[in-house]
């Protein structure tokens, strides 16, 4: 393990959040199997990264491709006192942060996949993975990964059409630890507002506001299963409305299914 690669990170987390542990590794299988493996003695708030990721997960046993150097692979711990049912806002929250900061730092048109990619001119550039241990209803913790192809220039042959970087999309070199550090800093504001006062409201702006999807036709797909449909609105409680396509409108819980657009992954009309 060495503890200095990521070092503005590690220096602005100890003077802004003192209670704050940061984790840095060379390389890990996967910073979320860390967390979890190690979740009953991490503090709530601590921090893990890696420079590599030799196993890196995506949802439902995908990979995620997390090459030397190139990107921000992340895990928040965190231990709050909800609901399982609200694990979903923390994805919400998390996407909304993540978005808001390459916007912030890069000017570039990030928005956000309902409900855990964020994507660039129709091409992923972050994706999210929660993973959550709980006991009858409640949260034992929430391990909140988080992926940013940053300074990649290429991608494996099975990813060219559909991921990219953020170099990629500004043409230039990015800083990862100014990046990682205003992600950090958006999530831990919209994580409290929500965990404090129970505010999700800045957060479902930014979903809403960055949506990739709002108004456009999506392909809903759920196991093998796929329903035409447009994408409506987020409700008040995250949840995204949708108009089937034999005028029926759903509420689709984060998480549920997955969506494409008409014209490829993440290309809506
Ligand atoms: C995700 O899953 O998008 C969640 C990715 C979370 C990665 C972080 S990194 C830190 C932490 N530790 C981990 O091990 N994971 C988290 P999903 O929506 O299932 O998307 C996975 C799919 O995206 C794959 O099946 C590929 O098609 C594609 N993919 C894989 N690697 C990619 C990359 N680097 N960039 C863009 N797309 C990728």
């Amino acid at each position: 393990m060495k503890g200095n690669k990521l070092k503005e990170v590690g220096d602005f987390l100890k003077m802004n959040y003192v209670e704050q542990k940061i984790i840095n590794f060379e390389i890990i299988d996967s910073t979320n199997n860390y967390a979890k493996e190690n979740a009953e003695n991490l503090n709530h708030g601590t921090i893990i990264l890696s420079q590599e990721q030799f196993a890196g997960k995506g949802r439902m046993g995908r990979e995620w491709s997390s090459p030397k150097g190139t990107g921000i692979w992340m895990s928040i711990v965190l231990k709050p006192k909800i609901l399982i049912k609200d694990a979903t806002k923390i994805t919400q929250i998390a996407a909304a942060a993540t978005c808001k900061s390459i916007r912030e730092l890069l000017g570039l048109e990030a928005l956000i996949k309902w409900s855990n990619d964020i994507v660039i001119a129709g091409k992923k550039v972050a994706g999210i993975l929660i993973e959550a241990s709980s006991e009858l209803n409640e949260i034992k913790y929430i391990i909140v990964g988080i992926g940013v192809n940053v300074n990649n220039v290429k991608f494996p042959e099975d990813l060219k059409e559909k991921a990219t970087s953020l170099f990629i999309e500004s043409c230039k070199g990015v800083d990862r630890e100014k990046l990682t550090t205003k992600i950090v800093e958006n999530f831990w504001e919209l994580y409290n507002l929500y965990i404090n006062d129970l505010n999700l409201e800045e957060t479902l702006y930014l979903v809403r506001r960055y949506s990739a999807i709002i108004g456009k036709r999506i392909d809903l797909i759920q196991g093998k299963t796929i329903r035409k449909a447009r994408a409506i609105d987020i409700n008040d409680d995250g949840f995204l409305i949708v108009e089937i396509e034999n005028g029926n409108t759903e509420l689709i819980s984060s998480g549920e299914v997955s969506i494409r657009g008409r014209k490829g992954y993440a290309s809506f009309d």
